[in-house]
């Protein structure tokens, strides 16, 4: 029998392997450690909800064993009273259900709504799905950035979002929860982090081969702290000059003459302004993730990305471009200036 089997001890170590699980202290996507209003708010429902399935799980589970253990038949018993067709109870055991499902769906419709509302005074940010990363624009400051969605502290943040391929969904769990990006509608979720940290995100609808390295980070910065970012991301790259001799400089020239501008922008170095299909990487220095925040920004992985972009995200729009070790050490020594 199943049961029998996983409980043989050889394969007890996989059960509580689950259990385990459970243990772990680094969750960066963990649903059940809010830290911002909207979480806190699904979370309080979670709750609630729990509590209530639990008390009805003790009482059914309870009159069961009763019956199971202390009512059962005995050699000499007689047939008890049978009460199939009786009325009252039917409608009891019809209407106690009604009525929890109706306690629970006032605060649950409560929250539906509260999630919904346009916050006052926040800040509108789009955000665009693309398979496999997400790109985030900022309307009010003329910024187009990638993977890293920074956004001021204990302020509401109003995402408008949409995809440019597929469906996706977006999560952050410590945040709020989740919300799909539709080709061609616009939905709107909402943000909002107590205070200055780092969170996760996370693609939670599959969109193809590298769904699973559709990630993301969500960075909230105190309000002086996002200004002075905000100031810096409306900067333009400086270009380098074509008689600079260093290896940035060289790296540059590989980055304009090996067809990288073709998909990608670097504002100020490139003249042909607008969308791309590829991470806008003026300040790609200053985030510490790249490819769907697949891969942490340093120049061991950036040499691996740029040799074999699909070894690292199978079907990745970002070719391999034959790139020669010299052309990648000069094109890691140019993308560390963009910051
Ligand atoms: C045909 C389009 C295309 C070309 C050409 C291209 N890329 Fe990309 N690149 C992409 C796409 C798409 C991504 C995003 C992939 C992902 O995360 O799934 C990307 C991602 C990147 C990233 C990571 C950016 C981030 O913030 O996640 C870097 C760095 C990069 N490319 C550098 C280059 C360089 C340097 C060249 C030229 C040698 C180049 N790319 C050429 C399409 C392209
Ligand atoms: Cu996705």
């Amino acid at each position: 029998m199943l049961v029998k089997k996983i409980f043989k001890l050889k394969n007890l170590k996989y059960v509580l392997l689950v259990f385990l699980s459970a243990c772990i202290e680094d969750a960066p996507l963990d649903s059940l450690s809010p830290e911002g209003p909207y979480a806190r708010s699904i979370d309080e429902l979670f709750w609630i909800t729990f509590w209530i399935a639990v008390v009805i799980f003790v009482i059914v589970q309870g009159a069961l064993l009763l019956s199971v253990f202390v009512y059962k038949e005995k050699p000499d018993s007689p047939e008890p009273k049978q009460i199939h067709g009786n009325t009252k109870l039917e409608i009891l055991w019809t209407v106690i259900p009604v009525l929890i499902l109706a306690a629970i769906a006032v605060p649950t419709v409560r929250t539906i709504f509260d999630l919904a509302r346009e916050p006052e005074n926040a800040l509108k940010i789009e955000v665009i799905g693309h398979q496999w990363w997400f790109e985030y624009k900022y309307p009010d400051y003329g910024i187009t950035t990638a993977n890293v969605l920074v956004i001021p502290a204990d302020r509401p943040v109003r995402l408008e979002m949409w995809s440019n391929d597929v469906l996706h969904n977006y999560w952050v769990p410590k945040l709020n929860g989740k919300r799909y990006l539709v080709p061609g509608q616009t939905t709107y979720l909402n943000l909002h982090a107590d205070s200055p940290n780092e969170f996760w995100a996370q693609c939670g609808e599959y969109c193809g081969l590298s769904h699973s390295k559709m990630r993301g980070r969500v960075l909230s910065l105190s309000q002086s702290d996002f200004d002075a970012w905000v100031k810096n991301e409306q900067r333009d790259a400086t270009a380098f000059s074509t008689d600079d001799l260093s290896l940035a400089a060289e790296g540059q020239q590989v980055y304009l003459n090996a067809g990288c501008t073709q998909c990608h922008v670097i504002n100020g170095v490139w003249d042909v302004q607008g969308d791309r299909i590829a991470p806008n990487l003026t300040h790609f220095a200053n985030r510490n993730v790249f490819a769907g925040a697949a891969l942490k920004n340093n120049p061991e992985n950036l040499t691996k990305w740029l040799a074999n972009p699909a070894e690292i995200k199978p079907g990745t729009f970002m070719p391999n471009l034959e790139l020669t070790e010299s052309e990648i050490n000069a094109l890691i020594a140019y993308l560390e200036t963009l910051k």
